[in-house]
């Protein structure tokens, strides 16, 4: 297998975090954001949105969106699950992911930033506000939702990691690129230490790459 991915992209985050912790390697090729490589026509070819993460199967078919590729390893490599047993529980677990996935991390993407401030002629500092709001608000809808359900345990659901913490956790590294933290979500923030503590989520971290910079 092939994954397109880039050190700081929050989405390949996401994956990364599940091929570890199911033990699935994957040959990385890097696509830098920063310079647009995600524009250049042999990228398109491989995903026509000009996004990472992308994965290319050893059959050849390419799979993309981190939710879809997480939910592809969940089916394909079911150790450790992922997602619980009961239909609701799954469906649970699978809104919380969704609040990160859907709700926060797409209005913060290098292509609504080139739009804000290319576009509509918004500075960095605006971009930044918009993006610390959205994100903000996105953990403050999880955190609403961990306080007051009785199935969230150590973790997210219960007390083993699921993809809802697996999502939590790029949400809080997102957060802080725009210079937020978690310390206004307790549970959030209570979660995301349970998971740092975990190897396959430390090895993963955005900071942890290779071609992440030193400082
Ligand atoms: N919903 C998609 C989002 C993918 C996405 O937007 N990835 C970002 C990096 S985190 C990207 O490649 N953006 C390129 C751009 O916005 O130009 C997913 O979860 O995979």
């Amino acid at each position: 297998m092939i994954v397109y991915t880039w050190w700081r992209s929050l989405a390949a985050f996401r994956v990364r975090i599940v091929q570890n912790l199911k033990g699935v390697s994957a040959e990385e090729r890097q696509v830098d954001l920063r310079e647009g490589k995600q524009h250049d026509p042999t990228f398109r070819a491989i995903n026509p949105q000009g996004a990472i993460p992308a994965l290319i199967l050893d059959n050849g078919r390419t799979l993309v969106q981190s939710m879809a590729i997480m939910e592809y390893f969940e089916e394909a490599f079911p150790t450790p699950p992922l997602l619980p047993v009961d239909a609701v529980d799954r469906a649970r677990v699978r809104a919380l992911a969704q609040m990160t996935v859907a709700d926060g991390h797409p209005l913060v993407t290098p292509r609504v930033r080139a739009y804000l401030e290319g576009e509509l002629g918004h500075g960095e500092a605006q971009y930044m506000a918009w993006s610390r709001h959205f994100m903000g608000a996105a953990l403050e809808a999880i955190e609403w939702h961990l306080a007051r359900d009785a199935q969230t345990g150590m973790f997210c659901h219960g007390d083993q990691p699921t993809l809802a913490d697996v999502c939590l956790v790029s949400q809080v590294v997102g957060f802080s690129y725009f210079g937020g933290t978690a310390d206004a979500f307790p549970v959030v923030q209570r979660i995301n230490a349970a998971c740092m503590q975990i190897d396959a989520f430390q090895r993963a971290h955005p900071l942890a790459q290779p071609d992440a910079p030193k400082a």
